[in-house]
Order: structure tokens, then C-alpha cells, then sequence
């Protein structure tokens, strides 16, 4: 109850503020600012409360330099914090698309928590150094894909669109692009800030594979044979009729092996357009009784409505073994709609882990692409035996929230914080619908973020509603 006072508070605040003129420059400025395109949570200053970064990039058809915008938790919730642009990096404002991909965690051994930002519009992303205010705008570094590519690979396009980091130290950062190789850097702390990340690893599917185009779109980093040394899971889906596929390299401790083919080695059913390995998560002690680490896998067009697998990927002999698909989700993607969001939790805590899948591109009613996210329990046999829709908000206290509509895409984005507590039993879920609304007082598909409460085990449908009006 004390969220939804705060939903409340938060709401009426915002409502009481006048229009002034700054308010309506901001309003044109945040027109198409797809604010909730992406969200990462994590603790940046360091009070043991996390804290909400949400990608503003902008559309596609715009000019686009796109932003981010933190959100501090407090003992009484999220509150508006800061909002970082590619000027307040003192980079050249383009059509950068920063914010189109984030990551977040703690690279150095301090308590804050460092940001990283994708560009893939300007092929680039930065790591911004931890400080007790937040993400620093004065000590980061600057990743160019021109840097971390030879001249004569492929790097594809978009490079920064995808962005994996994993805090252990020393620190991997894994990023895709739309191209065939996805590059895995490594942390030297020994160096200054701006020189943190150096290249490890460029990981490429096998000449034989047919499928290279967007490699990198799925996106892992996980020891998932546990000896010690971390492996990355490569999903390269392609668009359109490509089947997909994915690509699993063991490490070694000092490099990765060769790619292990996931598709070539198994039984699974496959065909053209299936778009397997668009989305991956990775879950230490899996969705079922032997609690083995498993991957879920989207596969956003299989069969014409898209699938999730959840897969045992034992690689300790270079091969795949103990397999199995979980139901097939009923998602409904007739286009081709990249733009989908995977998360693992266990959200009623029972031991097994349980999947949140986001799908933007459902229609609900009369209202096309509104999107909703889909949970998915696990048991002792597996995922599959409850399933939920969760599909909007319905009301708060307060009366007056806005509902995910006609091409919303509520679900594109996905992430779990405890954001008004230290205490990890008050959990909440931010997804994003970086289309709403469809014209409000000129914000046109400016975006915003649902802060769902998690409780006995549900997303509850009503919370918290975050815009670009609260800056
Ligand atoms: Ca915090
Ligand atoms: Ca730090
Ligand atoms: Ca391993
Ligand atoms: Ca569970």
C-alpha cells in the first residue's frame, strides 16, 4: 500500500506543476524520445537501494542523439535523478541512438556501479565510472567499434545495439552488432578509467554456419559447465526467413574454444524464419528439479507465433546433451519485430526459476501492438505448468493511469529492482512502452516505464507510471 501512496504522491506532484515554457521546449524535445527502449537496474550511488537507468534513443525516421534517464530509489521509491545525453559525454551529437542498449554493474571494486551505454546509431558505447552521485559524465570510456575491429572484418552496423556485461572480475563486456563477429572485452583495472576495456575475444559462427547475419542479437555470459571459467552463448537469429541459430563458446581461461552449433548438434525442430536465439537468459539453477543451468532461448517466429526454449547446453565434451523445449509460448509476431525482452527470476521463490517474457507486438483487443508480458513458471517439471498474461495496469488509488494502447509496445523492455528498500523481499518489475502515448499534449510516443510491485509470487497490474515529464 505504501507504493501505490507513493504512485499517488509521485502522480499528483507532477500533475500540479505548471506549464511553463521550458516544459514545452522539453515536451518537442521528448516527442519520439522512446524512453523505455531499454532498462538496467543497479545500485550507481552506492546506498545499497537500486536505482533505474531507462534508454531514451529516439525513433528510427528522427534525428535521433537519444538520452538516458536515472532514476534514484529511495526509502519511498523511484524518484527523477539525472539524464545524460552523448553532449554531456562532449561527443558530437548525431543521430547517436545512445540509449538504445544498457548494462550496468559493479566493474571496479567500489560500492557504485558503473553504466554502460550503447550508440549504436554512431557505432559506440561507454562505460561510465561509478561515483557516489551516479554514472560520472567526466571519467568513462569510449568504445568505438572502429577500435575493437580490424579493418578487414565485417563489423556489421549497429555496433553497441547489443551489450552484455558480467561483474565478476575482471569484468567481461560482450558486444553484438548486426554484423558476423561479436567482440568480448576484458577489464584491466591497473589502467585509467578511460582505458578500462580491452579486446579479449572476437567470436565468429563457423565458415559452414548459414546463419552470421545478426550475430550477437541473443547475448550470454555464463559458466555453464561450471569449471570455473565463463563461456558465452551466442544467439544469431537473422531477420526475416533466416532459421537462426545458436553458437555456445567454452572457456578456457585465457581464450574461448571453437563454436559449438547448437542447432547442428540437436534434434531440435527448426525451419526457415524461425528466428531462434533472438533472445537469451541464463538461469544458474534452471527450471526444474535437477536445478542444472539452463539458457532460455526465444525463437520469436517459430511455427508462425514464436516459441521459448529452455535448454540444458552441457558442453563439458564439446557437444550438447539433455535438451528439452518448454511449451511453446503462444506469442503473436506476424512482422518482423526484433525488439523483445527475456528475463529470469524466481518470482514466487520456490527454488525454481521462472521466465518474464516481454511481447510488444501482442494485440490486445482492438489495440494492435500493445504488448504484454508473459510469465512463465517453473516446477519440478519444468516450465510450462502455469503460465500468466499480465497486459496492463488497471487503476491506482489515485484513479488516473494511463493503459498500455494501441501500439505501446508495452514489454519491449524488462528489468527487477528492489527500488524503495534494501530488504531484497519488495521487488519490482520496469518494463518499458517506448511508444505510449499516441499524442498527448504533443508527447508523441515519448515513452514510459510501468514499475509493476512483485508480491506472493505475481506481478501485480497496477504501479507506478515514469515518464520524460518527470525531468
Ligand atoms: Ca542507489
Ligand atoms: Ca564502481
Ligand atoms: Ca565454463
Ligand atoms: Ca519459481
Amino acid at each position: 500500500m505504501k507504493l501505490m501512496l507513493l504512485a499517488a504522491t509521485l502522480l499528483a506532484g507532477c500533475a500540479i506543476s505548471e506549464p511553463e515554457e521550458s516544459q514545452q521546449l522539453e515536451a518537442i524535445t521528448t516527442a519520439k524520445a522512446a524512453f523505455g527502449a531499454a532498462v538496467v537496474v543497479a545500485d550507481f550511488n552506492g546506498d545499497k537501494i537500486d536505482d533505474l537507468a531507462v534508454g531514451a534513443p529516439g525513433s528510427w525516421s528522427d534525428f535521433s542523439p537519444g538520452a538516458v534517464y536515472l532514476f534514484k530509489g529511495t526509502t519511498s521509491g523511484l524518484v527523477a535523478w539525472r539524464r545524460i545525453t552523448p553532449a554531456d559525454l562532449d561527443q558530437e551529437i548525431d543521430n547517436n541512438r545512445f540509449g538504445e542498449a544498457l548494462a550496468a554493474g559493479k566493474i571496479d571494486d567500489d560500492d557504485f556501479a558503473e553504466l554502460v551505454v550503447g550508440a549504436p546509431g554512431s557505432n559506440e558505447a561507454f562505460v561510465l565510472h561509478g561515483t557516489s552521485n551516479g554514472p560520472s559524465t567526466s571519467k568513462f570510456q569510449k568504445l568505438s567499434k572502429g577500435t575493437f575491429t580490424d579493418p578487414d572484418e565485417d563489423g556489421g552496423q549497429l555496433w553497441g545495439r547489443q551489450l552484455v556485461l558480467h561483474t565478476e572480475q575482471p569484468a567481461f563486456l560482450a558486444i553484438g552488432s548486426t554484423g558476423p563477429i561479436a567482440k568480448v572485452l576484458k577489464a584491466d583495472l591497473t589502467r585509467p578509467v578511460s582505458e578500462w576495456f580491452q579486446l579479449y575475444a572476437t567470436l565468429s559462427p563457423p565458415a559452414s554456419s548459414s546463419t552470421a547475419f545478426a550475430f550477437g542479437y541473443g547475448l550470454l555470459i555464463a559458466d555453464l559447465d561450471r569449471d570455473g571459467h565463463r563461456d558465452v552463448v551466442v544467439g544469431a537469429p537473422g531477420l526475416g526467413v533466416y532459421t537462426g541459430d545458436l553458437f555456445v563458446y567454452r572457456g578456457t581461461g585465457h581464450s574461448f574454444g571453437a563454436a559449438i552449433t547448437v542447432h547442428e548438434q540437436s534434434s531440435l525442430p527448426k525451419a526457415r524464419g524461425d528466428n531462434f536465439g533472438m533472445q537469451l537468459a541464463f538461469s544458474s539453477h534452471g527450471f526444474d528439479s535437477d536445478h542444472e543451468p539452463e539458457v532460455a532461448v526465444l525463437a520469436p517466429h517459430f511455427g508462425g507465433t514464436g516459441r521459448l526454449f529452455a535448454m540444458k547446453l552441457d558442453i563439458a565434451n564439446g557437444a550438447l546433451t539433455g535438451m528439452h523445449a518448454a511449451q511453446g509460448l503462444p506469442l503473436e509476431s506476424p512482422e518482423n519485430f526484433p525488439q523483445r525482452s527475456l528475463v529470469v527470476t524466481d518470482l514466487d521463490n520456490d527454488g525454481f526459476d521462472d521466465v518474464i517474457v516481454g511481447e510488444p507486438e501482442r494485440t490486445l483487443g482492438d489495440h494492435i501492438q500493445a504488448g504484454a508480458i508473459r510469465i512463465e513458471m517453473g516446477s519440478a517439471s519444468g516450465l510450462g505448468s502455469a503460465s500468466t498474461l499480465v497486459w496492463a495496469p488497471t487503476s491506482t488509488p489515485s484513479g488516473d493511469l494511463v493503459f498500455p494502447d494501441t501500439f505501446d509496445l508495452f514489454g519491449s523492455s524488462i528489468a527487477i529492482g528492489h527500488f524503495s528498500s534494501t530488504s531484497s523481499s519488495t521487488r519490482q518489475l520496469a518494463v518499458g512502452l517506448p511508444q505510449n502515448p499516441d499524442d498527448v499534449d504533443g508527447l508523441y510516443e515519448s515513452g514510459a516505464v510501468m514499475v509493476l510491485p512483485i508480491a506472493s509470487g505475481a506481478v501485480w497490474p497496477f504501479g507506478v507510471y515514469l515518464d520524460p515529464t518527470l525531468f
